[in-house]
């Protein structure tokens, strides 16, 4: 049977309702467009999330419990615990059985910024790019592990060209190219409350990413897994595009997560304030669970214990330790592990009955999309470690106020003013911890306090008495 007459058997036929009118080239693009659909699928999501009015967020509140989580060390017997997990990290490490794994495929549309999220500048004095952090982070580790570290960006279709020919234009920021590598994830298409598919223009269907949850199954479409597998890579170390701060490559999580012989770790921060826009750590029937912000209950993201703490403390700040096996496990073609699709409304831009493509004012459709947390639940011995806020975590999202350029910016420097004080050099900071110079510390240099101690302890450096303090 054709293309088109699958899509009308599905009642999809309005697809192809200016077929006649299209040359030979938007025919092509039309038809390769849909290919990428599996109709099955989609008539499943449209049935039960869009007809149905069912949603994958149905979640038995009632059964909720806190998750327990690995604490950050306070004596001696956790410090020689933590000790004990960074030295069998850094053997995995030596060992080349890590790869890091970058998540950039989302439109940035809260930034408001014009080009791939990863292109944007970030630091305090250089204005290093995220990607330029991320690679400097990588390298970093590659000479301290002496390991080859491959790194993964995953990408999508809006901004797949613009990724890639930054990176060959700031010639991979000194990384050898043959160990970056770019791929894209797959695409869904949008579809109006009436379950039809929308169309962008005569000969276009409205398709955007399918979540960062989509990452699992592009990892193995796009033949990244056969790579690792082959490489000997046995961990992949997965961080999102917007966080400067994130420790990219963090052996003790590394020895934490072997330790457990666990197929997929996450680290967690106890939420700033009650509301803050974190996916919870939960346990649900045994299971270990992601309920994120907007579909928790005020009354559980608000309940406090005898002490007055949160009950439901631990927030997700999306960094993850993915075994190969694991993503090799949930991506099989006969996998029982499927990621389940979120709905969510949308202003979709779509064709008008004048044949114009118009953006509406209000939500006219719904985008599926994946998250790569939803496979927790299906991982063995999850553990779920804490980090400090300015240890690992500072995102860019928004363009003013909550994690902004400036928040990012200002914690940043919290955290090289509090390196240089621990290694005992000068410097005058608020209350609040806030240095009254710009500082910026290039991961090349350090990517911890303790590196940072040691690097000044056996080398000289000259800090200026006045103005910016650049550490390279
Ligand atoms: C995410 C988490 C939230 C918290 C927060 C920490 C979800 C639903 N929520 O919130 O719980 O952990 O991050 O910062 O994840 N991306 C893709 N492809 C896509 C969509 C997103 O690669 O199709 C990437 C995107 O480039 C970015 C990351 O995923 O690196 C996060 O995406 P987001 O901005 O949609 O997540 P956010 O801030 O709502």
């Amino acid at each position: 049977m054709d293309i088109i007459e699958r899509f009308e058997e599905q009642g999809q036929g309005q697809v192809f309702q200016h077929w006649d009118s299209l040359s030979e080239e938007e025919k092509s693009n039309l038809v390769s467009q849909a290919e990428e659909i599996d109709l099955d699928e989609l008539k499943q999501l449209i049935d039960t999330l869009v007809l149905g009015g069912g949603s994958h967020d149905d979640i038995d509140f009632d059964s909720l419990k806190p998750f327990p989580f690995e604490p950050l060390p306070t004596d001696a017997a956790s410090k020689a615990r933590w000790d004990a997990a960074r030295e069998r990290g850094e053997t995995i490490l030596r060992q080349g059985k890590v790869a890091a794994f970058t998540v950039a495929g989302g439109q940035g549309t809260r930034l408001g910024y014009n080009g791939p999220k990863g292109t944007f500048p970030v630091t305090p004095i250089n204005k290093k790019t995220l990607f330029q952090v991320f690679a400097e982070k990588i390298q970093a580790a590659r000479k301290q592990y002496e390991c080859r570290l491959p790194w993964y960006i995953m990408t999508s279709d809006i901004n797949h060209e613009a990724t890639v020919s930054f990176f060959e234009e700031s010639e991979f920021f000194g990384l050898d190219s043959e160990t970056v590598s770019f791929f894209r994830q797959g695409r869904m298409p949008a579809v109006g409350f009436d379950g039809k598919i929308i169309l962008e223009t005569k000969s276009s269907i409205a398709m955007s990413p399918d979540g960062h949850g989509g990452s699992l199954r592009a990892l193995e479409r796009s033949g990244a897994l056969d790579e690792m597998e082959k490489g000997g890579v046995e961990i992949i170390s997965y961080f999102q595009v917007d966080n400067p701060l994130v420790q990219a490559i963090d052996p003790a999580f590394i020895g934490f997560h072997a330790e457990s012989g666990s197929s997929m770790s996450s680290k967690m921060l106890p939420k700033a304030y009650e509301k803050e826009k974190l996916g919870h750590f939960c346990e649900l029937h045994g299971k270990l669970v992601v309920v994120e912000y907007s579909d928790m209950p005020d009354e559980l993201t608000s309940r406090r214990d005898a002490d007055g703490k949160l009950e439901f403390l631990a927030g997700s700040i999306a960094i993850h330790l993915v075994s190969t096996a694991f993503v090799r496990k949930l991506t099989a073609r006969d996998s029982a592990f499927g990621l389940p699709f979120h709905k969510a409304e949308k202003k979709i831009p779509h064709l008008s009955t004048s044949g114009e493509t118009v953006k509406p004012d209000e939500p006219n459709g719904i985008k599926f999309e994946m998250f790569v947390f939803d496979s927790l639940p299906f991982a063995e011995n999850p553990i779920v470690m804490e980090t400090t806020r300015l240890g690992d975590f500072s995102p860019v999202k928004n363009a003013e106020g909550v994690d902004s350029p400036a928040t990012s910016e200002a914690d940043q420097q919290r955290l090289f003013a509090q390196w240089l004080k621990a290694a005992g050099l000068e410097i005058t900071t608020d209350t609040g911890g806030n240095p009254d110079r710009r500082i910026e510390i290039s991961p090349l240099f350090a990517v911890s306090e303790g590196q940072f101690i040691e690097k000044v302890r056996t080398q000289s450096l000259d800090i200026p008495d006045s103005g910016d303090i650049f550490i390279e």
